[in-house]
């Protein structure tokens, strides 16, 4: 294995994002009231009416449960804006909420704020009621304003999330958004669109393929473009993120509660999600109460208890940068789980990689990998081990480990 300095690195800012590793996404707007997901932009804004809204309740279940930042709608396709934005009329000003409450993003943001969660931002640029979306320059002036007000007016967003849907054909001036974004915080972290920070994984099930590499070919790519195989001569580092919904839709609707995920599901997700180094922003989304449903709240605890059951606390723990890595027990010990992190900040060095067990006087192979980046975790059948390594088999360059931990549940 030969020392070599010429990989993509992250940014200290994608750095910071991916060590995020779970949020949560909250759709909320005239669609929670209308049981629809895509509205047309003709809504009445005298519908967004929620009668008790307290994004503090959000916020709280969001820490309680392990998530760091949180995602939240503040302009989706039908263009109702939750701020009162100078933009356009289409916002909360002409709602029926009292008037120190229309603010909506501030009262997220002041949320957030107060329970130490990161806050990030949805503006969609897809906007079905803004009658200058036809064109594309006058437009870009107003979707600039628009991202203008909300990097200027809530404190520091962690990510601005740039959604693809619905802007086929549509062209945008990504150079001048981007720089807006960039001009006015240069320290959030962009998704997917123009030049962004951090790419869609391709799908919204909360599923990360395995191996799912940091580095891509090109940054350019938006949502129709699925990723070619990876090559090791990529040049872009483009962490990906999972998102998905804890029910089957974004918004809330009374009728899909049925369609709410077990616990099963949710951790499944999240050993294929954070398990595999990518960011999982998991949707829950507020009622027509202005309120998380109590439903959604009591199985996000629940999925919480049962990734603190199995990864709370370590049987044993070795801290890098040294290769293999290796933690010694005391006396034999069951196992089952182990969780690798190379330290990403000198690259992803790791191709191939082997979790071993010493068991009765013989290392045995238990699991097999390629890519460990952010964070890897690998499950196995449970064993009696006296030590368990991690053996890299091939790497670029020196592989550098952040930790390694081992599990059992
Ligand atoms: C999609 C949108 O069309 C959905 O409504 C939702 O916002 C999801 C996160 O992204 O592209």
């Amino acid at each position: 294995m030969s020392e070599q300095t010429d990989l993509p690195r992250p940014t200290p800012k994608q750095l910071a994002w991916q060590d995020l590793e779970f949020g949560m996404f909250c759709h909320f707007g005239p669609n929670t009231f209308l049981d629809q997901e895509w509205g047309t932009g003709e809504e009445d804004p005298q519908v967004f009416n929620p009668a008790a809204l307290d994004p503090g309740q959000w916020v709280r279940a969001a820490r309680e449960v392990g998530m760091r930042y949180l995602v939240f709608t503040a302009k989706h396709h039908d263009g109702f804006c939750l701020w009162p934005t100078d933009t356009t009329d289409h916002n909360v000003k002409s709602s029926p909420l009292p008037a120190d409450r229309r603010d909506v993003v501030e009262l997220v943001a002041a949320a957030c704020q107060a329970e130490g969660i990161k806050l990030g931002l949805y503006c969609s640029p897809w906007d079905r009621h803004e009658p200058s979306y036809n064109d594309c320059a006058a437009y870009d002036e107003f979707y600039c304003c628009q991202w203008h007000e909300l990097l200027s007016r809530y404190g520091p967003l962690v990510c601005v999330w740039l959604d693809g849907a619905g802007s086929q054909g549509h062209v945008y001036n990504w150079e001048r958004i981007i720089g807006t974004i960039r001009e006015a915080q240069p320290e959030t972290a962009i998704f997917n669109m123009g030049a962004p920070d951090y790419r869609w994984v391709g799908n919204e099930d909360g599923l990360a393929t395995d191996p799912c590499w940091n580095v891509v070919e090109r940054r350019d790519f938006d949502h129709e473009h699925l990723l070619p195989e990876f090559r090791d001569s990529f040049p872009h580092w483009l962490p990906a993120e999972c998102d998905a919904r804890i029910r089957a839709n974004w918004f809330w609707h009374e009728s899909d509660t049925p369609s709410l995920k077990s616990v099963e599901r949710l951790v499944d997700m999240y050993y294929c999600s954070v398990g595999r180094g990518c960011n999982l922003l998991l949707n829950v989304g507020p009622d027509n109460r202005g309120l998380l449903p109590e439903t959604d709240v009591d199985r996000l605890l629940e999925t919480a208890a049962e990734l603190r059951r199995r990864f709370g606390r370590p049987l044993g723990e070795a801290r890098g940068p040294a290769v293999g890595l290796e933690v010694r027990f005391d006396q034999p010990t069951l196992v089952n789980h182990t969780v690798c992190c190379e330290d990403i900040a000198a690259g992803e060095r790791v191709r191939s990689y082997m979790v071993q067990v010493l068991t009765r006087g013989r290392w045995e192979g238990l699991a097999v990998g390629t890519a460990m980046g952010h964070k890897k975790i690998d499950r196995f059948a449970t064993v009696l081990a006296d030590a368990v390594r991690v053996h890299v088999a091939r790497a670029d360059g020196e592989p550098r480990f952040k930790s390694l931990q081992v599990f059992c549940y």
